[in-house]
């Protein structure tokens, strides 16, 4: 048991009656935190790791989680019958919060969730991988997964464009981190599938905290070629509205690069990573 993690503590502060939460579990190691929440099948679970031997990025990428370092972690939700597109933002925007409860440090959004913080420009500490699956009980669900990097010095992180909490100098501990995360991302599930004002608050706390919009951005589609152009817009289903010259696109699924912050609200930095 990783020795910042006192895992009754966790499991009295997160489960309970009105909770949506059923059972948590922490594993020093896993091959995936998605993976095993998949393996359990069942909806309400929180599954946290230490380390990660096969963790995944979006698109079959890898994800970096060596031991001691970070939290990886999976929930599982029931899939709402409607705007279901919005979990994966909604579960960066939580996330985000979270950190922003614990540690000394404001995180924005990277569109579709990618969380970033200040550090020399802005650095991504999180990633969220959401995937549907179904519950041994026949349920459709989400698996909502995040990765948090947290004590990462440079030589731990694969690529430049990625910090760690500590190297951002906003240190914090993992329990209250994995406290105050799936704690957010529990309320604003409640908020989304309250009904539409919900929704609505949702969509407009996404936006607050979202980097990406008014910037000039490099946008590359899951299929086809890279437009460059400036993110107008995140629309009512949570897509990114794209304007190049006069043209405008809306594309729900796409890998974006921040290219230039004119004015990023809060920033100390120049490049957007
Ligand atoms: C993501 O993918 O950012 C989603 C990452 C989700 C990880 C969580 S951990 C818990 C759960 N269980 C899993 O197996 N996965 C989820 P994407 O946007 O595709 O970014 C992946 C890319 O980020 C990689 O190709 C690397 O370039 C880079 N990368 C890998 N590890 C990183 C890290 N620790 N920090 C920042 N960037 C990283």
């Amino acid at each position: 048991m990783a020795p910042d993690i006192n895992l009754p503590l966790v499991q009295q502060a997160l489960l309970g009656p009105g909770r949506i939460w059923r059972e948590v579990q922490w594993l020093d190691q896993v091959d995936s935190t998605n993976a095993a929440a998949r393996r359990e099948a069942r909806i309400g679970l929180v599954v946290a790791a230490d380390s990660q031997q096969q963790g995944r990025g979006r698109l079959g990428r890898d994800w970096s989680s060596p031991p001691g370092t970070s939290l990886s972690v999976s929930v599982t939700l029931e899939l709402p019958l409607a705007d279901s597109g919005w979990l994966p933002l909604l579960t960066g925007l939580a996330v985000a919060e979270g950190i922003e409860a614990v540690a000394a440090t404001t995180p924005l959004l990277k569109w579709p969730n990618d969380v970033l913080v200040p550090d020399r420009g802005w650095r991504k500490v999180c990633g969220v991988l959401c995937e549907t699956a179904t519950s041994a009980s026949g349920s459709s669900m989400v698996i909502a997964g995040f990765g948090l990097n947290i004590e990462q010095s440079p030589e731990h992180l694969p690529v430049p464009h990625a910090t760690s909490l500590r190297m951002a100098g906003a240190p914090a501990s993992r329990a209250e981190l994995l406290l105050a995360t799936v704690t957010a991302v529990e309320r604003w599930y409640r908020v989304m599938t309250a009904g539409p004002a919900g929704l609505d608050e949702l969509r407009n706390a996404y936006r607050r905290r979202c980097a990406t919009l008014g910037l000039a951005v490099r946008l590359a589609p899951t299929i086809g070629e890279p437009l460059v152009g400036t993110a107008v817009a995140v629309d009512d289903e949570g897509r990114l509205v794209l304007e190049v010259g006069s043209e405008r696109s809306t594309w729900s699924a796409a890998d974006v690069e921040h290219l230039r912050v004119d004015a990023p609200r809060s920033a100390t930095g120049s490049n957007l990573a």
